[in-house]
């Protein structure tokens, strides 16, 4: 499938250099101007990156879903499994505040109040998301629980969690979810830094439920980033259709390959994107006019993989006390609860 040029080449090519640089915090998170001036960023570094949360436009959320059905992809089942089982004592009745930070569809939150059953209490939720689509998801699954107050934020961790540390809260303890592996993104000093940030604004007694995908043989994890169907690969590419879509780029898709690595120094699996070719793309929006070599990479994800003792260190390292940590049979993923003494 190619996709459809935006405007015309000539005049693409003549705004092409023009687009000024301006300083990061003048653009607000989520909007056109933010995306253009972090490709721009990104894509001119070497090597080339493009930041992982660009991933999830409305396609891009739903091609994810896609992924956490995929019987490669075991990390969200898994999950679901571990909070059904332990939902009893992961929200009982202390918990009067529950804030999910990246929730996706909203299945697991709901899966977690459905199974906590008459365990818990009357619950605020408040959910950030930087899709839309995932924020209206959310709301859907929630939309069962009468007694729950759902307020929605879309918007990225950091700015959710600046609202939310000055916002009035009630009694009673504050629930933060960080699930689905999310904090594999960040790399070691950005991830230590965030759940600092984390552990700020929450009082004695709060909590937050972290869940993390534990390291595993390595063709397995291959599989779950390069699955047979290619579905990851549609969610990888899509990132090119956004830019062509959002930023009146010329990325040709079929010039770009799926391509995944796993790091074993670092712990992490990599996506890229592969230029199968040597090639030119103009990002007018963003003041690009790039040159590929055949072979050069577009980095656009780092998934780290966690040992459950690690978990444990990164959590006590940020100020955290650990109240529990529990594990799938397979020993493929972990849900560790962490509490602000
Ligand atoms: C949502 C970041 C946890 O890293 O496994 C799935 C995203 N990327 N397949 C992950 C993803 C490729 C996912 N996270």
């Amino acid at each position: 499938m190619r996709p459809t040029p935006a405007i015309g080449g000539s005049r693409r090519r003549s705004t092409a250099r023009r687009s000024p640089r301006r300083p990061p915090a003048l653009e607000p998170a989520g909007s056109v101007a933010r995306f253009a001036m972090d490709v721009r960023h990104y894509l001119i570094q070497s090597p080339r990156q493009l930041p992982s949360r660009y991933l999830y436009d409305d396609l891009g959320s739903v091609l994810f879903e896609a992924i956490c059905r995929l019987p490669w992809y075991p990390l969200t089942r898994a999950e679901m499994r571990l909070l059904a089982r332990h939902a009893p004592q992961i929200l009982d009745r202390r918990v009067t505040s529950i804030v999910e930070l990246g929730a996706g569809s909203g299945l697991k939150l709901s899966a977690l109040i459905r199974a906590a059953g008459a365990h818990r209490g009357r619950l605020d939720a408040h959910i950030v998301d930087v899709s839309a689509t995932a924020l209206a998801g959310t709301r859907r699954a929630l939309a069962e629980f009468h007694d729950l107050r759902v307020v929605t934020h879309e918007t990225t961790y950091e700015t959710g969690l600046e609202a939310l540390s000055g916002a009035p809260h009630a009694r009673g303890r504050r629930l933060m979810l960080f699930l689905g592996s999310n904090i594999g993104n960040f790399d070691p000093e950005g991830r230590d830094r965030f759940l600092r940030a984390l552990r700020g604004p929450l009082r004695p007694g709060d909590r937050l439920l972290l869940g993390v995908d534990l390291v595993k043989p390595m063709r397995d994890l291959m599989l779950a980033y390069d699955d047979p169907l290619g579905v990851t690969a549609a969610f990888n590419r899509n990132l090119l259709t956004r830019i062509n879509r959002e930023l009146w780029a010329d990325f040709v898709l079929d010039r770009f390959a799926h391509h995944v690595a796993w790091n074993a120094d670092r712990g992490r699996i990599e996506m890229h994107l592969r230029s199968t070719t040597a090639q030119r793309v103009v990002i007018p929006a963003a003041g690009l006019d790039l040159t590929l070599r055949k072979g050069e990479t577009i980095w656009t994800e780092s998934s780290y993989k966690y040992e459950t003792g690690g978990v444990v260190d990164m959590l006590q390292r940020a100020g955290f006390g650990v109240v529990a940590q529990w594990t799938d049979a397979a020993g493929r993923f972990a849900l560790t609860l962490a509490e602000a003494p």
